[in-house]
């Protein structure tokens, strides 16, 4: 069995697949902290999580005119630490509500595939400069990360992002060895993986063993062949992967945490306290969160927690909380939440209009049902 050597894993997260493991944590606690605590931290694994041991690990740097290896310890000391404080969301994040619309191909995710961490370790730009490599004039067109985790023929997760994209970013990717203060758990990519803030969790590779740069994107599946968007009309039999560009950078979206589809909402109340997380990819700052508790009639604005981030390096969440008045004398009513980033992107309203056979890039209004006894 390649999953006879898997983590310890806490009893509070929620599978949706055990082998790969693939779980994410209870909804309703994932607004309680800034910070995810890393056993909370949603895990996405497609393959065996790889058994490394510390002293035989290596990160092979392909460089234009050489190759370097560097152990553990080179990465922790002969670099500055710096440490990011961002957002990693599974493209399939909020699936569970495309899947409503029609049937999609992918993990049944909640609102809950997204987390906030701190991570440590050497920025991409000051690896590159010491060892003689400029990354505004390197040759190629994408930089390209591998994992050790292995498919049974032998090739690894890969992943890669537009070279125009690293160099706007070099200062931000972290090569990190430490996740909110301490080593990295196992699940989410002891010892070193790269983190790449406001891009879509799929290009965040873990266990990273490689780094290099190509004329062409990562050939692993997950880049070629998944996390893409489509049209709502293209399905399994025309679907062209080729066409269609691999998601980076992501777009805005916002959940309800709590209350919980179905809660019940105790007699008498005059209003609801909702708590929610918003955020958006490429580092743009949220500017508003827009709620209702009479499903979109009427909007209230949520209070927002700064995030001690700058606008347009906003890479964490904004958490938020809001005491809405509840329509009266209805039996159920629907709680909704829209969010707003600095370049006013807003999110759909609708997940109908942007429905995708992967059910990716899910980020309509988040709406969720509760009951309101007489
Ligand atoms: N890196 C490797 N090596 N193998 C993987 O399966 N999954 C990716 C990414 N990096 C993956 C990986 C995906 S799709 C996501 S969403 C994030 O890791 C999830 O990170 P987490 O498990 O730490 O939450
Ligand atoms: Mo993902």
């Amino acid at each position: 069995d390649p999953y006879k050597n898997e983590p310890q894993r806490s009893p509070l997260l929620i599978p949706s697949s055990e082998k790969p493991y693939n779980a994410e944590p209870p909804q309703e606690m994932l607004a309680d902290n800034f910070i995810t605590p890393s056993h909370l931290f949603f895990v996405r694994n497609h393959l065996p999580v790889p058994c490394i041991n510390l002293k035989d690990y290596s990160l092979d740097l392909q460089l234009p005119s050489c190759s370097i290896s560097l152990t553990f310890e080179d990465l922790q000391t002969k670099f500055k630490k710096t440490s990011v404080t961002a957002v990693t969301q599974c493209a399939g994040n909020r699936r569970s509500e495309m899947v409503k619309v029609k049937p999609v191909k992918g993990l049944n995710w909640g609102i809950a595939a997204i987390g906030n961490a701190k991570w440590s370790g050497v920025t991409l730009e000051e690896l590159l400069k010491f060892h003689g490599v400029d990354i505004e004039t390197v040759r190629g067109k994408y930089i390209v990360f591998e994992g050790l985790d292995k498919q049974e023929d032998g090739t690894p997760y890969g992943a890669s992002i537009p070279l125009e994209l690293a160099r706007m970013l070099k200062n931000d990717i972290v090569i990190a060895y430490e996740m909110n203060g301490t080593e990295i758990p196992r699940d989410h990519g002891y010892p070193v993986r790269v983190i790449i803030p406001g891009v879509v969790g799929a290009r965040q590779v873990k266990w990273l063993k490689k780094i290099y740069f190509s004329t062409e994107e990562s050939t692993s599946h997950w880049q070629r062949s998944d996390y893409k968007g489509f049209n709502s009309s293209v399905d399994w039999h025309n679907v062209n992967f080729d066409k269609s560009v691999s998601i980076s950078q992501l777009p805005v979206t916002s959940a309800i945490c709590d209350p919980v589809e179905g809660a019940e909402i105790e007699q008498g109340a005059t209003e609801v306290t909702l708590k929610g997380y918003a955020w958006s990819g490429g580092g743009r700052g949220i500017i508003r969160v827009d709620v209702s508790a009479d499903g979109g009639k009427t909007w209230h604005e949520a209070k927002l927690k700064p995030n001690g981030q700058t606008p347009y390096k906003s890479y964490a969440w904004t958490l938020w909380e809001a005491d809405v008045p509840l329509p009266q004398n209805v039996k159920e009513t629907t709680l909704v939440c829209k969010a707003v980033d600095i370049s006013y992107n807003v999110q759909p309203d609708s997940v109908e209009g942007i429905w995708n056979l992967r059910g990716c890039l899910s980020n309509a209004w988040h709406r969720v049902n509760v009951k309101l006894s007489a």
